[in-house]
Parts: structure tokens; sequence; C-alpha cells
């Protein structure tokens, strides 16, 4: 979603409900969104979800360091459900305050974050039409939760000024269509603790990225027809379980 379609959405809304991935709150944070919040008068809560993937320290220090640029936050998980009565708290006092019947919040982020999967375990009933792949919801979707809130589902923020590579990192960008998995994947290894890696999946990390890649590479047995290590399916595999939520950092 482009930022002519965020500010169309915006006015639509009472509340802005920024959905976050806790393994990089900061990385998935949009000032440019929050700015156009602020300049239009709109409430915004954030939300950081995935909080299951990550320690508790963590997302309290995320929690921390938000709140003191004075944005209400609420920690959230939609699948284990933790966070829900909360937000919901958070979206009614919000009504209350502005004096409104029924409070229309819009749920807006990165590709990949939880947006839908958040809105429907507010729904509290009905299937998400959630997937693991970033891009999954495509038009503006209004969504009853209860008789005085409605959220509106979004499909996902991509700014095009960054990178498929850093966005893929961040969950944000389909990885069939990256033009070099190998490469991000390489960048994933670099950014991901060792341990993690060799707790997961079982195998010794090497000295380089390469070396560690190649190890994965022959823990699943991909080989080409040559015999050679098949780099390439090993790196799509290892950003697949990332995207998936599959690695605990
Ligand atoms: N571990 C974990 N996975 C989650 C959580 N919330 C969502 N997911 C998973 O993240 C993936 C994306 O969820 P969606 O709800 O489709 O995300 P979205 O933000 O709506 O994505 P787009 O519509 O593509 O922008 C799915 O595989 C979900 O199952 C969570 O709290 N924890
Ligand atoms: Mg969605």
């Amino acid at each position: 979603m482009v930022w002519d379609k965020i500010a169309r959405l915006l006015e639509e809304c009472d509340v802005v409900i920024e959905v976050l991935d806790a393994r990089f709150p900061n990385e998935t944070r949009s000032r440019k969104l929050e700015e156009m919040v602020r300049e239009r008068g709109k409430d915004l809560i954030i939300v950081i979800n995935k909080c299951d993937l990550v320690s508790r320290r963590k997302c309290e220090e995320a929690k921390r360091n938000i709140e003191r640029e004075g944005i209400p936050v609420v920690l959230f998980s939609a699948k284990k459900r933790w966070g829900s009565r909360i937000l919901r708290n958070e979206i009614r006092f919000i009504g209350l305050a502005r004096g409104l019947d029924e409070v229309k919040a819009g749920v807006v982020g990165y590709a990949n974050v939880g947006k839908s999967s958040l809105i429907y375990l507010l729904k509290g009933k009905g299937s998400a039409p959630a997937a693991p792949r970033p891009g999954f919801t495509r038009g503006l979707q209004w969504i009853r939760i209860s008789r005085r809130i409605r959220l509106l589902d979004s499909p996902g923020i991509i700014p095009r000024e960054e990178g498929d590579i850093r966005l893929a990192l961040k969950g944000a960008y389909d990885i069939t269509k990256l033009e070099d998995p190998e490469l991000a994947a390489l960048e994933l290894i670099k950014m991901l603790p060792p341990r993690v890696l060799e707790v997961h999946y079982g195998i010794e990390a090497g000295e380089t990225p390469e070396e560690t890649l190649e190890a994965l590479a022959r823990k699943w047995n991909l080989l080409r027809k040559g015999g050679e290590l098949d780099l390439d399916r090993a790196a799509r595999r290892l950003l697949r379980d990332w995207q998936k939520g599959k690695l605990k950092v």
C-alpha cells in the first residue's frame, strides 16, 4: 500500500493502530505514518505483535521506549491470544474521550506483521484470512468487532524507498519474488546470533555466513544435479522459516 492510499485510509478513521513485529519493533515502525496520523489529529495506538517470539524482557523494553514518546503501547500475540482485552479497552477509552458512539480504527503496518490475525482475534470468531506470506490482504475491509468498534483491515505498507532484501528480513517482502535469495539469507545469518541457528537446526555455525548456509544445505540434503550444495534452495528455506516465525531470537 502506498502513501496516498494511506492518507485516504486515515481520513476514514478516528484511531490508527500501528502494528509492529516484536522481533524488530524499530525496523517495522513507520515514522512517516505516525507523522501523518499526528497531522490529521487522529489518535495512535502502537501494538507490538508476535510477542511470543521474543523474550518478555525485550517486549517490555520496546514498550517502555515507545511510551516515552507519549504513545500508548499494547503488547500482543495474535497466536497466543495475548493482549486483546487491553487493546479493546484502549480503543474504547479513545472513543469515550472523543465522545463517539462508535469508534473506527484503522489497522496499519508493514506487510506480514499480523494485522489480519489481530483483527480476527479481536472479533473472537471466524477464521482469519491471514497467511504466512506478505501482501496477503489486498483491499481495505471494515470488520465490526463489537457494537461500538469497527476495525479497518489494510494491505501492508511497502515503502518503495526500502530495498527488497531489507523488507524480506522484516518479513515484508515475498521471498519467491526476491532477485537474490542467497544474499538475503546471508544478511539474515549475519543478523542472527549463531546460537539461534545452531539450536533450531542442530548444525554448527561456520566461521562465515557462507559456511553456515552451506551447513544448512548439507543438513537438509539439498544438492544440485552435479552433487554440489544447492545454496539457493537452502536460502529460500531459511528465509521462509524466518518469515513464518519459526526461529526464536
Ligand atoms: N508467532 C506468531 N505468528 C503470528 C502472530 N500474528 C500473526 N502471525 C503469523 O504471521 C503471518 C502473517 O499474518 P497476517 O495476519 O496475515 O499478517 P498481515 O499483517 O495481515 O499481512 P498482510 O495482509 O500480508 O499485510 C501469519 O503466518 C500468521 O499466522 C503472532 O502473534 N505470533
Ligand atoms: Mg492482512
